[in-house]
């Protein structure tokens, strides 16, 4: 008695290794996500240990993928769940800012480290292409989406010029410039955040707060009564931004 093969026990020479398909959602997440991770804190100047170990462990992991497949696997799934976590409280609130291209693209990529997450599972447990094929449109989907939807965002916050009788405040290199503002009650500030990262003019126990995004100013009228107060910046990680009020 013959039998005939079964689509299963014969696989065409032009198939695809089902893991291979999740391995490249895994590597391009990885890598976009990593080059983020490095490019934003380059461009303000600052080193983020946290994200500079991930993008080296990503590394190891890539190093790892040709000669140790599954070890490498491990490596980069693990490592960016690592970075989801411990990035979360920091880059998530970022979302709430779109007119700030540079912080809210990176909190987007953070997201989309999820489907790197995923990748690594599909390829360890070599599951069915077809997920990772909709993952990768998800993430490419979705990345690009964040990219429009900031541009957007920036193009359509105005712009703001300073008036004569305003007191400047820089924002630069994560301080608030003069580190004592002094403002006559019912005075106007003119914020400048010369940085490239969202800061936020933040006065302790008052309504005032204004979100700064990248090279971007504002006016702020001062209706506080006399008095000192504090002034910080509310995004995440930037507790070390702070700098006095003193309103006459
Ligand atoms: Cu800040």
């Amino acid at each position: 008695m013959t039998t005939t093969p079964s689509n299963t026990d014969v696989e065409p020479a032009h198939a695809v290794r089902p893991d291979r398909v999740w391995v490249r959602l895994l590597v391009g997440v990885s890598v976009v996500a990593g080059a983020a991770d490095l490019i934003a804190p380059a461009l303000v100047g600052e080193v983020i240990p946290p994200l500079a170990t991930g993008a080296a462990l990503t590394l190891v992991g890539l190093l790892l993928l040709r000669r140790y497949h599954r070890t490498g696997i491990a490596v980069l799934g693990i490592t960016n769940l690592l970075l989801i976590v411990t990035g979360a409280p920091f880059s998530l609130p970022n979302l709430a800012a779109p007119a700030s291209p540079i912080t809210f693209v990176h909190a987007a990529t953070l997201v989309v480290r999820v489907a790197a997450v995923a990748g690594a599972v599909g390829a360890w447990r070599q599951a069915s292409p077809t997920g990772a094929r909709r993952l990768t449109v998800a993430a490419a989907g979705l990345l690009s989406a964040a990219v429009m939807f900031s541009a957007v965002a920036a193009l359509l916050t105005p712009v703001a010029t300073a008036q004569p009788d305003d007191v400047t405040v820089e924002v630069r290199g994560f301080a608030f410039l003069p580190r004592a503002v002094r403002v006559p009650s019912g005075g106007t500030l003119y914020v400048n955040n010369a940085d490239l990262t969202l800061h936020t003019f933040s006065v302790e126990n008052t309504v005032l707060s204004q979100a700064l995004p990248e090279r971007r100013s504002a006016r702020l009228r001062v209706d506080l009564e006399r008095g000192t107060y504090r002034i910080f910046c509310s995004v995440p990680g930037h507790d070390a931004m702070t700098a006095a009020l003193v309103v006459d």
